[in-house]
């Protein structure tokens, strides 16, 4: 599925003359992906200029946001449910190379993957400086596929190309310049800078030159064996489960030991068996989900959004400040505010301290960071709440107090201004009662720190309107965030799935587990951090207060987890008292296993008859993480999310969940939900009601169905719903 078809060949490819230049300018929005159609309306345009008697050079442009983005999503999925083979992009590539005329790529935008093999077949390359140049397709679990594992270290050397390949991150257009993957940075306008360039070449009378040909910046096998070890052994150690960081340097050797043609091909055999890996559906996967979580089915696309600049935060704490940070790097103006000036400094001295360390650490330069300090407006009072777009309020989480803080924003806030909770638990329809508007009001859940996690929940209310869901994804995107529409029931997605799975950690240890046994088993399944590690972070105090709030185990015939209530009572929060789970030398974050701790496990699980036995590390994360799969099928039956695939969007930006398998709902298809049902059935015989098997997911194993086929059905009946 293809949610841009590009239109015929003739209209995504226009060529016109500048004097004696051809200029070819791709418009397929909104990415210009290199799709078929692309493909073909590109090489006819390039061998027709090539034999156009009036054109001595050609010029490559995009029109749109961006030079093209890369390869079409939609058919690397089809690829990589497939038989593993992707587009064969050669007959292009070669088209271009091998033009007798000059080709100069004009590069704006993302120039990404395809796309930047696409400008490396190009014989010049002319960028705007705010261009931005890469090889994303690690993130994707592949390899380029259109020769530039090939051409990039022909152009820019082995260990330059390493780094590019195995970050996946692109680098801005003066570093393309320094590395030789840019020729020029133009001023002024690109198109005409790229003809002049063009016309500079020919003055040259140099032949064009072939990437494909050139071998000055390969160095020399003496050179290259030592950084390619290094090279795999970063990969052995940190990408262990990706193949497609191992054959990103196969396939770099290739082009430094092989020839050209010999070199592609053996890239072109990488790439398919990258692009049928488990990993690179997954990534897909979320690429895709991610998207998807971004749009609001039954909301008409021409929805007028209320327009956001001005944003007014109600609490400096440690969550207002990093929104407010949030706000402030996304370009936003933001007034902060806070009941005392004391309060009020602490929380931009926070601010400061966050932006230093970025300084530091050299992310941000101290211009940067002045610019963005002032565009947060710190205040004791409500001036300028007036004309705010969207309010925050991010005061302490007590129902009581938030209800104050609305009733007020109420008075205050002009009509048309969306008013937002950042409550992590509770009921939204209860605050939105304190207001005359309860259409404007929504959750906005930010995890902490607010300023680099990803993760928005968007919290739908019984009565929040359509725009402003609409408008709260908007901003979330704004934020540089991806935003996933939540209903308004207790713990939202995120925490109401993660408790079942805490308590399940909770449990496997007063039956013969100890907390690091259990970090280590869920860490190598992927986890970014173990669940004890977790709890020690967020405060054994916030989840006690929550775990309240939430109502759990209050039919005392539920088996309930015993320890932690005790290392609460003790005082041991965590990181923040220096003890919690594990304990922590002064200043450090690294948990320490703590005797005291696991006799008071043994202790406890003796007292209440819990046989101790020894656990397997297979036993620990199949039941943590089909813990987690049993509670998502009850969120998505009862409508708490909206797709499957946005369940994996916040498990995997908001919980450490490891992309590179899908998020716990597409983990559980590709494992089987009979297999997962089955399981659950025999822990339900053991373990009792907590391990009731969710009945969407029995339905679903019943009828040999997935998630996945769920969310395709759901969004076809959308679509006939609302027609476009
Ligand atoms: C590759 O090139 C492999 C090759 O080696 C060859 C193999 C044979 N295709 O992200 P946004 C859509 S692998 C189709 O919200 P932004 C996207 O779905 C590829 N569609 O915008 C969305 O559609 P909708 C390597 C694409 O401004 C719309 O564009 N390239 C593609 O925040 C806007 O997207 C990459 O990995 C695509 N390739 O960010 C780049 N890309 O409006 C992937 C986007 O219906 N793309 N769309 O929701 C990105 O990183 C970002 O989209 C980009 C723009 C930075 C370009």
């Amino acid at each position: 599925m293809n949610p841009h078809p590009s239109t015929s060949p003739g209209t995504v490819v226009t060529t016109r003359l500048d004097g004696d230049v051809a200029v070819l300018r791709i418009d397929s929005p909104p990415v210009n992906a290199l799709d078929a159609v692309l493909r073909e309306a590109l090489r006819t345009a390039v061998t027709d200029a090539a034999s156009n008697p009036r054109a001595r050079a050609i010029v490559l442009a995009c029109a749109g946001r961006t030079f093209v983005a890369g390869a079409d999503i939609a058919e690397l999925e089809r690829a990589a449910w497939g038989d593993g083979e992707g587009p064969d992009m050669s007959p292009l590539m070669t088209a271009v190379e091998r033009s007798p005329k000059p080709v100069v790529a004009a590069l704006h935008g993302t120039v990404l993957g395809g796309g930047l093999e696409l400008a490396m077949a190009c014989h010049y390359r002319t960028a705007v400086e705010s261009t931005r140049l890469g090889l994303p397709e690690i993130n994707l679990g592949i390899i380029p596929g259109a020769e530039g594992t090939q051409r990039l270290p022909r152009l820019v050397g082995v260990e330059k190309a390493l780094d590019m390949g195995l970050s996946g991150k692109p680098i801005a257009a003066s570093d393309a310049l320094r590395a030789g993957l840019v020729d020029r940075i133009a001023d002024g306008d690109l198109e005409a800078a790229a003809v002049a360039f063009a016309r500079e070449a020919l003055e040259r009378g140099e032949a064009p030159p072939r990437t494909s040909e050139r071998a000055d910046r390969i160095g020399t096998p003496q050179e290259n064996a030592p950084r390619l070890a290094a090279a795999r052994e970063t990969v052995r150690k940190t990408k262990p489960h990706l193949p497609a960081a191992r054959a990103w340097v196969d396939a770099v050797e290739a082009a430094v030991t092989l020839p050209f043609e010999e070199g592609r091909r053996r890239e072109r055999a990488l790439s398919a068996e990258t692009v049928r890996s488990e990993p690179c559906k997954a990534l897909l996967h979320v690429f895709l989900a991610e998207r998807a979580a971004a749009k609001s089915p039954g909301t008409p696309k021409e929805i007028a959004l209320a327009p956001v600049e001005r944003v007014a935060i109600v609490g400096a704490g440690t969550m207002g400040g990093g929104i407010a940070m949030a706000c402030a790097n996304a370009g936003i103006a933001v007034r902060l505010r806070d009941a005392t000036p004391e309060a009020l400094e602490a929380g931009m001295a926070a601010v400061r301290r966050n932006y230093d360390v970025s300084v530091k650490r050299g992310r941000l330069t101290s211009e940067v960071v002045a610019e963005r300090i002032a565009r947060v407006t710190p205040q004791l009072d409500e001036a300028g709440f007036g004309e705010a777009d969207l309010i925050i309020e991010a005061v302490f989480e007590s129902m009581e107090l938030k209800r104050r803080v609305f009733a007020e924003l109420d008075r205050v806030a002009r009509p048309g201004c969306v008013l937002a909770t950042n409550t992590s638990t509770l009921d939204i329809d209860a605050i939105a009662a304190e207001t005359s508007r309860p259409e404007s009001v929504v959750g906005l859940h930010f995890f902490s720190p607010a300023n680099v996690m990803r993760l928005l929940e968007i919290v739908q209310g019984e009565r929040t309107s359509p725009e402003v869901v609409a408008t709260a994804l908007a901003f979330a995107k704004r934020l540089g965030k991806v935003g996933v529409v939540a209903r308004n029931l207790p713990g939202f997605i995120g925490n109401r799935m993660m408790f079942p799975y805490m308590y399940e950690t909770q449990f496997l240890v007063e039956e013969g587990a100890t907390p690091e046994q259990v970090d280590r088993a869920l860490t190598g399944f992927g986890m970014a951090m173990g669940m004890f590690a977790v709890d020690d972070m967020a405060g054994l105090d916030v989840a006690a207060r929550v775990k309240q709030e939430l109502g759990h185990f209050s039919d005392p015939a539920e088996r309930r987890p015993l320890v932690a209530d005790q290392l609460h009572a003790m005082g041991r929060y965590g990181q923040k008292t220096g003890r919690g789970w594990y304990r922590y030398e002064a200043g450090s974050r690294t948990p320490v296993p703590d005797p005291e701790v696991l006799a008071l496990i043994e202790r406890t699980a003796t007292e209440a008859g819990i046989a101790r036995r020894s656990v397997t590390d297979a036993e620990i994360v199949e039941r943590a993480i089909y813990a987690l799969i049993n509670e998502g099928a009850r969120v998505l039956a009862d409508g708490g999310a909206r797709r499957a695939s946005d369940i994996d969007v916040v498990y995997v930006n908001g919980y450490g969940f490891p992309a590179w398998r899908g998020g716990p709902m597409f983990h559980a298809d590709r494992v089987g939900l009979r297999t997962i049902h089955d399981r659950i059935v025999e822990l339900h015989a053991t373990h009792g009601d907590r391990w009731a098997p969710a009945p969407l997911l029995a339905k679903l194993a019943e009828d040999g169905g997935t998630f996945r086929e769920l969310d395709g059905r759901r969004a076809e009946d959308a679509a006939v719903a609302v027609p476009a």
